[in-house]
C-alpha cells in the first residue's frame, strides 16, 4: 500500500440507486479534475464554471463525463477539493454519477486507465489519520456512526467522530506530560530551592486526573449499553407465556409458541429501538429440571443470557399457584434488597402473565399483563422505558468507550493510582508512572500507535471510507 497512489472507491452504497458517489484521493488531482469538467471541442461545460480557466475547488460542476475516446460515460456532478481542505487532507475528486452498476463499472475502468487503483477498506480514513485530519477516537466514532441503527447510537458516535472525545483525551494527555516532565526535572534541584508545598500540588493534580479517568471508566456500562444495545432477557418457568410475551413485545411472530413445555429450547432474540436506544430482547428456554439433553443446553444458554442481561423480565404464571407463590416471595425479596433490583444488581421486572384468567392483583410491585389479550403491555413498556432511562443516565452524553479504549483507560488509571500510592519522595518514579499514563492516552488517540492497533481500527471500515 502506497500513500502516494491515487486511489478511488465507491463511497455510496452498492446496488441500484438514483445517485452514486465515487471518491478519488491523490496528491495532485487538479489537472485531472479539470480534464473531467472542462469542455471538449464545441461543447461548453453545461453549468457552473464561474469564468476563468482553472477549476474552482468545492464547486459543483455539472458535466458530460467522457472517456478517452470522447464517448460520454454519464452526466455527472464533479466536485474538486484541494489539499488540505478535504476529508483525507489530500486532493479529492468526488464524482456523483447515476447509480447504475454499468455506469459505475465504466467509470472505474476509466479511472484504472488513468493509473489509479481501487482503495482498500478504510484507506481514505487512514489517509485522513496520517494527514492529521482525524485521531483514532474520531475514527472509532466514524466506525460506530456507520453502524448506528438508533438515534442514541448516532448521537454518541457523531460526538466522538467530531472530536468531542478526542478533545478530552488530548487535554488529559497534555496535563500528564506536563506533570511528568515537571516531576522529572525536580530531581535536578535541591529541595530548598523548590516551593515548600510542591509535592502536595503535584499529587493533587494527579488525583484530579485520576478521578476524571475513573469517572469516564465508570460510564463504560452506559456507553456499552448505548453502543451495543441494552440486553433484556425474558425468563421464567416453562409454559408461563414467555414466548407469547416476546411476540407481543416485538410485535411479530418470531418465537415458537406452543403449549408443549420445553418448546423454546434455544434463545431467540430480536433487536428493537425503544426511545432511540438499541434493545436486544431475548426469549429463553424455560427454567426447569429436565433430563432432555437439548433442553439442558437451552437452559444453560438461558443462564448465560441472564448473566449478560441488563434487565430481566421475570414472568410468573397467573394460572399456576406454585408460580404465583414464587412471584410473591420474589416481590418481598425485592422490597428488602432495593426496589426491583435483584440482589446481584441486575434490574428485574416481575411480570404476572395470563392475568386475563384471574381478578386479583395482590402482588405488590408486579406488573400484570396478558400476552393473549395485550392487557398491561403498555404499562410494561412504560416500566421498561423507565429502567432503560436509569441504566443510561437518561441518555446523558458520555465518552464513547470500546474494548480498545477501555483497556487503555484502565492502564492510565492504574498508573495514576501507582503514582499516588507508591510515592515516597522519589520524583523519578512518579514521573515514570504519569508518563506511562500519558502513553496509554496517547494510544487511545493514536498519537502513539502500533501498526496492529491501526490495522484493527481501519479494517472495520467499509470500502470508500
Ligand atoms: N390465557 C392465557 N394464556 C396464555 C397467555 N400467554 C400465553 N398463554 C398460553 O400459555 C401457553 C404457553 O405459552 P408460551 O408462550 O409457549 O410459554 P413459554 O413456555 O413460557 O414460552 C400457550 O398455550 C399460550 O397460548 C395469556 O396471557 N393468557
Ligand atoms: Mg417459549
Amino acid at each position: 500500500m502506497n500513500n502516494n497512489d491515487t486511489i478511488f472507491a465507491l463511497s455510496s452504497g452498492h446496488g441500484k440507486s438514483g445517485v452514486a458517489v465515487i471518491r478519488i484521493s491523490g496528491n495532485d488531482l487538479e489537472k485531472f479534475a479539470q480534464r473531467l469538467v472542462l469542455p471538449f471541442a464545441g461543447e461548453g461545460v453545461r453549468r457552473g464554471t464561474p469564468g476563468g480557466s482553472g477549476i474552482v475547488p468545492r464547486h459543483a460542476y455539472f458535466t458530460n463525463l467522457r472517456d478517452d475516446n470522447g464517448e460520454i460515460i454519464d452526466q455527472c456532478v464533479v466536485i474538486y477539493f484541494a489539499a488540505p481542505h478535504s476529508f483525507t487532507g489530500t486532493d479529492i475528486i468526488e464524482i456523483q454519477c447515476h447509480g447504475a452498476p454499468a455506469v459505475i463499472n465504466k467509470i472505474f475502468e476509466f479511472l484504472r486507465g488513468h493509473n489509479m487503483r481501487v482503495a482498500t477498506p478504510g484507506e481514505f480514513s487512514r489517509r485522513a489519520f496520517y494527514n492529521g485530519k482525524m485521531d483514532l477516537t474520531d475514527v472509532d466514532g466514524l466506525v460506530a456512526l456507520l453502524d448506528a441503527q438508533t438515534d442514541k447510537q448516532r448521537a454518541a458516535a457523531l460526538r466522538s467522530m467530531m472530536g468531542g472525545d478526542g478533545a478530552i483525551y488530548e487535554n488529559w494527555r497534555d496535563q500528564m506530560l506536563e506533570i511528568s516532565a515537571y516531576a522529572a526535572a525536580m530531581t535536578d534541584y535541591d529541595a530548598d530551592d523548590l516551593p515548600p508545598n510542591i509535592s502536595d500540588i503535584i499529587l493533587e493534580h494527579i488525583k484530579t486526573l485520576y478521578t476524571a479517568v475513573s469517572g469516564v471508566l465508570g460510564n463504560y456500562k452506559v456507553s456499552r449499553a448505548i453502543m451495543c444495545g441494552i440486553n433484556i432477557a425474558i425468563v421464567g418457568e416453562t409454559n408461563v407465556g414467555k414466548s407469547s410475551l416476546f411476540n407481543r413485545i416485538v410485535g411479530s411472530a418470531r418465537a415458537i409458541v406452543s403449549d408443549i413445555p420445553g418448546t423454546t429450547r434455544d434463545v431467540v432474540s430480536a433487536q428493537m429501538d425503544i426511545d432511540g436506544y438499541m434493545v436486544n430482547l431475548s426469549d429463553t428456554a424455560g427454567l426447569r429440571d429436565t433430563v432432555d439433553f437439548v433442553e439442558k443446553i437451552g437452559i444453560e444458554r438461558t443462564n448465560t443470557e441472564i448473566a449478560n442481561a441488563d434487565i430481566v423480565l421475570h414472568v410468573i404464571d397467573a394460572t399456576s399457584s406454585p408460580s404465583l407463590a414464587k412471584g410473591r416471595s420474589r416481590a418481598v425479596a425485592f422490597r428488602e434488597g432495593g426496589w426491583r433490583v435483584a440482589p446481584d444488581g441486575v434490574v428485574e421486572i416481575l411480570i404476572v402473565n395470563k392475568s386475563d384468567t384471574i381478578d386479583s392483583r395482590d402482588i405488590r410491585g408486579a406488573i400484570y399483563v396478558s400476552a393473549k389479550t395485550g392487557a398491561g403491555i403498555s404499562e410494561l413498556m412504560h416500566e421498561i422505558r423507565n429502567r432503560i432511562a436509569e441504566i443510561t443516565n437518561n441518555g446523558e452524553s458520555t465518552v464513547m468507550i470500546n474494548a480498545r479504549t477501555y483497556d487503555l483507560l484502565m492502564t492510565a488509571r492504574d498508573e495514576l493510582f501507582a503514582a499516588l500510592n507508591d510515592f515516597n519522595g522519589d520524583y523519578d518514579i512518579l514521573s515514570e508512572h504519569v508518563r506511562y499514563a500519558a502513553d496509554a492516552i496517547g494510544k487511545i488517540l493514536g498519537t502513539i500507535g502500533t501498526a496492529e492497533i491501526l490495522d484493527m481500527t481501519f479494517s472495520q471500515l467499509c470500502l470508500g471510507k
